[in-house]
């Protein structure tokens, strides 16, 4: 127990690398804070405004010291990193350790020990400050790769809590993770949880076995838990999903619909729309896409009369140097696309560099008439369940990489091995070539599915399974 009562009557505490909220310094000199409507937080707002609920976070900004603050009923609580701990324990741990080997090793992880020694130590802040918080018996729902090792601290610091974790990302197979220098501790850390969650069951899987590998769990009659010391652990497939809903109501709003009408007269009107929407990481297989409209349009099975391909890319990580490099690549293949195909006036390939708002991004999920998903590796991707929800017209088609998660629940979307670029390419040709009915046919069997599991099931199963009353 840490000294003191708990300085909350906060019962259910969401701990996050970042927090809903970004702390911004604005031109003109004054602060304030600027909302970022991630997933998570409107899967959660519900659940934590209807109790006492609280977050714990980092603001995004290094070296500052921000008060607690209540924002529309919950309690925010910053954690304050510094300008080196964001980049050994961010950029440097979670981003270029973990990420690649969590993602297969799509890029070679780096192990520095003075990367996990900040990974330890801000990791045991996070656990400080939940334990300052969280009321006696609170539930706490830990979040992700970069707070691995807080259920464990957690649990030392206050017994008396319910712990659960999610993880956003894929969790290895076995013989990757044992890459990991600090593989035991990360399984120590990960075992202090009473609920561990992941998308699919081949998470489960490889963390069962590890479990009991490294950290010497036992396994239980039940294959989804395990016993370590005298606890039992939960373990489960928990897929995340989206505001199915919302964001069906919002493609069908006028303005929306216009703006994708607007978008294909902008484009020349083409015959089909090809998009990609990714932040920019290399685990997306973005040169992937690139390669297979590429060849279609050096085969001349396809022309820029026929198709353009937009390819919308957010800026993430720009600071680490495998992104860096990635970002000059996709750059120089889309100049040398367009170099070689485009005519003045009709590109063969858009590019965007750039956020772009909800709306407008809802207007080109309307717009485009094959919609490429193609991570080499993706714990679940959003934006196949987003391009899902948009099409209430039953229009387009998926095609989805077989390495997401979603591609579990996904299965009438086209299934590509992204690996294969000759199957990513006639995957590509068979979806710009598909007959409007059977189009439609699959759509809407991905739409029942997208549309029936959403959001607010998904944070409502994994808080059942871990002892929370979620009121219908
Ligand atoms: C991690 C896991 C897992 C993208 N561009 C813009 C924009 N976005 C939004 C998308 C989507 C989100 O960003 C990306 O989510 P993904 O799931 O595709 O990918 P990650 O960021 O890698 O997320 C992933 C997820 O966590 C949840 O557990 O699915 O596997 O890697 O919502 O729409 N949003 C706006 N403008 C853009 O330009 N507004």
């Amino acid at each position: 127990m840490t000294s003191g009562e708990p300085v909350t009557a906060a019962d259910l505490v969401v701990v996050a690398n970042r927090l809903p909220v970004d702390y911004e310094e604005r031109p003109d000199g004054s602060v304030g804070w600027k909302r970022s409507p991630g997933g998570l937080v409107t899967a959660l707002e519900p659940t934590l405004r209807a109790r006492e609920g609280a977050w714990v976070g980092w603001p995004g900004v290094p070296d500052v010291d921000v008060e607690p603050f209540a924002q529309d009923g919950l309690s925010l609580f910053p954690v304050r990193l510094s300008a080196q701990e964001v980049q050994e324990y961010y950029e440097g741990f979670s981003n270029a350790t973990l990420w690649p080997l969590y993602h297969d090793v799509v890029a070679q992880p780096q192990f520095h020990r003075h990367w996990w020694r900040a990974y330890t130590a801000v990791n045991q802040r996070f656990a400080e400050e939940v334990a300052r918080v969280a009321a006696h018996g609170a539930t706490v729902w830990v979040q992700d790769y970069q707070l691995q090792l807080v259920p464990g601290r957690l649990r030392e610091l206050r017994p008396d809590l319910r712990i659960g974790f999610f993880l956003h990302i894929p969790f290895p197979p076995v013989e990757l993770f044992r890459q990991l220098p600090w593989r035991t501790r990360i399984m120590e850390g990960l075992l202090g949880a009473d609920v561990i969650g992941f998308h699919t069951d081949g998470g489960v899987r490889n963390f069962h076995w590890l479990a009991q590998e490294l950290a010497g769990a036992s396994p239980d009659d039940d294959p989804e838990s395990v016993h370590y010391g005298d606890r039992r652990i939960r373990l489960g497939a928990f897929p995340i999903s989206i505001d199915s809903k919302h964001l069906d109501e919002v493609s069908r709003a006028s303005e929306v619909v216009e703006r994708a009408a607007q978008v294909r007269r902008e484009l020349g009107n083409p015959t089909k729309i090809i998009l990609g929407v990714d932040r920019l990481d290399y685990t997306k297989g973005i040169d992937v896409r690139l390669r297979a409209f590429h060849e279609l349009l050096e085969e001349e099975r396809v022309t820029v009369d026929d198709a353009v391909m937009i390819q919308l890319a957010t800026p993430s990580r720009e600071r680490v140097e495998h992104y860096r490099q990635m970002r000059d690549e996709i750059e120089l293949s889309v100049g040398r696309i367009n170099g070689e195909y485009a005519r003045v006036g009709h590109p063969a390939v858009h590019y965007l560099h750039r956020s772009l708002p909800r709306e407008e991004l809802a207007a080109f999920f309307l717009a485009a008439d094959v919609m490429l998903v193609t991570p080499l590796r993706d714990g679940m991707n959003l934006v196949a369940k987003e391009y899902v929800a948009c099409r209430h017209d039953d229009g387009g088609v998926l095609l989805l990489s077989e390495f997401t998660g979603a591609a579990i629940e996904l299965t009438s979307a086209l299934l590509v091995n992204p690996h294969d670029t000759d199957g990513v390419k006639e995957a590509l040709y068979t979806a710009l070539t598909m007959p409007p009915e059977e189009a439609a046919k699959r759509m809407r069997t991905l739409r029942r599915q997208v549309l029936d599991h959403d959001v607010d099931r998904w944070a409502r199963s994994f808080l059942t399974a871990l002892g929370v009353q979620v009121d219908a």
